[in-house]
């Protein structure tokens, strides 16, 4: 696509297409939004965040979309959401406060060997793509892959499941990647993480029941955060600590987050509830991205007062 005007937000794309997107929005937005390459995937693609910025060293939101390769309706949104922040900012007082004060880290596709795989071969690709020593299998999950609890509960140590952990914490390049650039921020105060399916907003912990320290005010937020976003389109989520909401899970994205001292640490799970599943058709895409924007909304103003 040449710019982000005539770009189909409502229809599903290719890596590479989304790739030409993300130079458009930064060729476009000059003095808002940068692109920066993290690292590489298992494949040697590059990967890629997006920088929402308009002052130095802000304090700053993690977010990110197309950790598993088959939820194509989570980087859908995300770059709906991308284009959002960029339309609303200077139009939308609420946008404006937020770019004012917070800088925003959007990782568009954090697995792109995965999405790539899910075009070219296998619809319902999950994992990396990394070829696991002494199995045929291929493939990590990358959300069983952080060092938080890493290979407790809720994860295989089998390389043909699609829960495996891996070798190691962070041996997925597309993990490490995050992390270590997280870590080198170190201004970091929040963490949203965006999967499908099943219409639930989650906090930590995943791997235990053990209440985390802000449990009150996390549960808090995330009801005002669901109830917002119902109010779109009339979308019912659940919400609740991960392993309550959904099941036990080791190694996530969203332990590891908090566990790092980003005490906001959010899973999303969009649409739907398993009619379609990760076969969400592309004219759902919009209500979608339109309702989770709320919810995003509501989280983000209450890290930046927070
Ligand atoms: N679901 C998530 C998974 O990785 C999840 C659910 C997220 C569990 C975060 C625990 C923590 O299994 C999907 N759809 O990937
Ligand atoms: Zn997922």
């Amino acid at each position: 696509e040449r710019d982000t005007g005539s770009f189909d937000y409502a229809s599903y794309h290719t890596l590479e297409e989304i790739y030409a997107w993300m130079d458009s929005l930064v060729a476009e937005n000059p003095d808002l939004v940068s692109k920066m390459m993290i690292g590489l995937s298992y494949e040697k693609r590059p990967i890629y965040v997006l920088k929402f910025s308009t002052g130095v060293d802000r304090p700053a939101i993690w977010l990110d979309t197309g950790i598993h390769a088959r939820e194509w309706i989570s980087p859908a949104t995300g770059i709906w959401t991308a284009k959002k922040l960029v339309t609303e900012y200077g139009q939308d007082p609420s946008v404006t406060a937020l770019l004012n004060e917070m800088d925003i880290f959007f990782e568009l596709v954090v697995n792109p060997d995965g999405y790539a795989f899910t075009h070219s071969s296998n619809r319902m690709w999950r994992k990396t793509r990394s070829i696991n020593d002494g199995s045929d299998c291929v493939g990590v999950d990358p959300n069983r892959n952080w060092d938080a609890n890493f290979g407790g509960p809720g994860s295989s140590s089998n390389p043909c499941s699609e829960t495996y952990h891996g070798p190691f914490p962070h041996s997925e390049s597309e993990v490490r990647s995050i992390t270590d650039f997280i870590i080198a921020h170190a201004n970091f105060k929040a963490m949203i993480t965006i999967h499908s399916f099943s219409q639930m907003l989650m906090y930590p912990y995943g791997h235990s029941s053990t209440p985390v320290p802000n449990a009150d005010e996390l549960h808090a937020l995330a009801k005002r955060a669901v109830d917002a976003l119902e109010r779109v389109h009339g979308t019912k989520y659940t919400y609740g600590s991960m392993i309550s909401t959904i099941y036990p899970a080791s190694g996530t994205t969203a332990d590891w987050g908090y566990a790092s001292g980003l005490r906001y640490s959010f899973t999303f799970e969009l649409r739907d509830t398993g009619r379609y599943g990760f076969l969400l058709p592309a004219n759902q895409i919009l209500p979608t991205a339109q309702e989770t924007w709320l919810a995003l909304l509501t989280l983000m103003e209450h890290v930046r007062d927070h």
